[in-house]
């Protein structure tokens, strides 16, 4: 086999132009790998290959053997085997503990004459081997129905890769609107696809409660109704159409399996202390005035949260927690903490009372003090928290994580107090913010103007920050709000394409990162994504 060493995707499109571009078709992988070595010739998947699998990878060999089911019609068998490396038409996984050259979500690849060689040090690793090779397969194996003569050729090729960062993140707000638990599958599908790690669930906000809580009936009965919904040409004005839906537990464990089985973890979000009122409007007692409240019908931010002087504010949050945590096995909890008007607690003796008790400097510290307390019981469960980056003013609990949304600065000033960071700047991450300029012809959208190539763009490490410091900035998250998104097809236009570039962001390694590759890759991408049925938005001029 004829070999040249690649590193990254930039190199690979100057060898495809010109005279390797009969390859080009089978090498746009997105996002881009770590080291890439492409040989002459193919190998050509056939009926009578064999996936051979080593070690407890049985369930990895199963899902490429139904990857390739659909569009060839081939019920290729999974055997567990011994590694020989000799055999020929097959395609081998090695899961392989011992090798501590593989890092935890890496893997390395090799297609020669013989066949398949995947090898990883764990079952992801295996698993994000498996998602480069699907997009080595020509797009048809999208195909949910057999196609005729089917040629399934791979590419010769070696690649190494691992993930730049261990949080590869992409959220779902579905408190504004609430989708299907099919759809939340196919949005975790689609995560997969591009090695992303980490769904963030936002589950209630002020205008709907998401969660079944068994102990709190409420909390879904009243919590996830809503008497209306702002419209979204004139979002001060209501439809009069009411509106309202929620998980049950038996669904959030069929969904924490699913992203589970795909590498996903799903962290959810309870949004404390602040966009509560719709677990006010159930429990109106957990408000500084016992209310009452209603389910908020308009968007924006509310002066009615959590009271912070009550002890059974705290009582109830644990017990919403405790259930929280059965259903979800993340090391991380998300508690919101974000846009937290003071006002309501400013008038309420209770807390006032809570500061002169605590020698709570203002409401700040009170925020703080709240989080905190969260904080001692969520780790008393052994599982850490993350906030958005208010919940660094007046003092940062312990132990928290931070996810920076209003700017970098946030995550500036943790992984400066070394604390985990997340970047997620609306200037880069908010896929609710437009795609276009002239909004003509747009679906509604919130927010500032963020085209593709201004998420591709995105570099997660702040300039500021010293190479010791740097190493606090754990990943990087887009954020699919819904205020302004309503139904399954308006979600995907509004996160795709540009999940795909937070993608690379967030895998691929700034040296190996090109906006012109990037986009010519994204081609082939886009046909995938046609097969499969995803309603992206088209790239401008494409
Ligand atoms: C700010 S991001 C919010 C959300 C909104 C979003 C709209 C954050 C922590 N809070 O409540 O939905 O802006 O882009």
């Amino acid at each position: 086999m004829k070999a040249r060493t690649i590193t990254g995707c930039i190199f690979l499109l100057a060898l495809l132009s010109g005279h390797w571009s009969w390859l080009h078709a089978g090498i746009d992988i997105i996002p881009c790998p770590s080291q890439v070595q492409v040989g002459d010739g193919c190998f050509s998947v056939a009926s009578d290959t064999a996936i051979l699998v080593c070690g407890p990878c049985q369930e990895q060999g199963r899902y490429f053997a139904d990857m390739l089911r659909s569009a060839s019609g081939y019920e290729l068998a999974v055997t567990a085997a011994d590694m020989d490396q000799a055999a020929a038409n097959r395609i081998m996984l090695h899961l392989d503990s011992s090798r501590s050259d593989i890092g935890r979500e890496a893997y390395h690849l090799l297609v020669d004459s013989k066949g398949v060689m995947l090898t990883a040090s764990t079952n992801a690793g295996l698993f994000y081997g498996l998602q480069t090779l699907r997009q080595l397969l020509p797009p048809e194996i999208e195909s949910d129905k057999p196609i005729a003569g089917i040629k399934l050729d791979i590419p010769y090729i070696t690649i190494a890769d691992s993930p730049r960062f261990a949080w590869r993140g992409l959220h779902l707000d579905v408190s504004r609107h609430i989708f299907p638990v099919e759809f939340i599958k196919k949005y975790i599908d689609l995560m997969a696809r591009y090695k992303l790690n980490t769904f963030h669930w936002h589950l209630t906000d002020d205008q709907g409660w998401r969660i079944e809580i068994k102990k709190y009936p409420l909390l879904t009965a009243i919590g996830s109704q809503r008497s209306e919904s702002p419209l979204s040409a004139t979002p001060d004005k209501g439809d009069s159409i009411p509106y309202g839906g929620y998980y049950t537990q038996k669904e959030i464990q069929e969904i924490v399996a699913y992203a589970g089985s795909r590498f996903i973890t799903v962290v959810p979000e309870i949004e404390m202390p602040g966009h509560a009122v719709a677990a006010l409007a159930a429990y109106p007692e957990l408000g500084c005035t016992g209310g009452p409240y209603k389910v908020w019908t308009r968007w924006g931010v509310n002066s009615e949260v959590f009271c912070a002087g009550k002890d059974q504010t705290f009582t109830f949050l644990e017990d919403v927690l405790a259930e929280v945590l059965e259903l979800f096995p993340s090391p991380v909890i998300h508690i919101g903490g974000d846009e937290c008007p003071k006002d309501s607690w400013k008038k309420c003796p209770q807390c006032q009372q809570r500061m002169k008790d605590n020698a709570l400097a203002d409401e700040h510290a009170l925020q703080s003090y709240f989080i905190t307390r969260i904080e001692k019981y969520l780790n008393s469960q052994g599982r850490q928290i993350i906030g958005w980056d208010e919940i660094l003013e007046g003092g940062l609990a312990p132990n928290a994580m931070v996810m920076s949304w209003r700017g970098i600065a946030g995550g500036i000033a943790a992984a400066r107090q070394e604390h985990s960071v997340v970047m997620s700047p609306t200037s880069h991450c908010y896929l609710d913010y437009c795609q276009a300029r002239d909004r003509t012809g747009e679906p509604p959208c919130w927010g500032g103007y963020l085209p593709l190539e201004q998420v591709y763009s995105y570099e997660p490490v702040p300039q500021e920050l010293t190479s010791e410091q740097a190493r606090w900035i754990i990943g990087v998250q887009g954020n699919l709000w819904t205020e302004f998104i309503a139904t399954p097809a308006q979600a995907e236009y509004m996160a795709y394409p540009r999940a795909i570039a937070l993608a690379e962001v967030a895998w691929s390694k700034p040296e190996h990162k090109s906006l012109a590759r990037f986009l010519d890759s994204l081609k082939m991408q886009l046909k995938r994504l046609d097969m499969i049925g995803v309603n992206y938005r088209k790239p401008e001029g494409k």
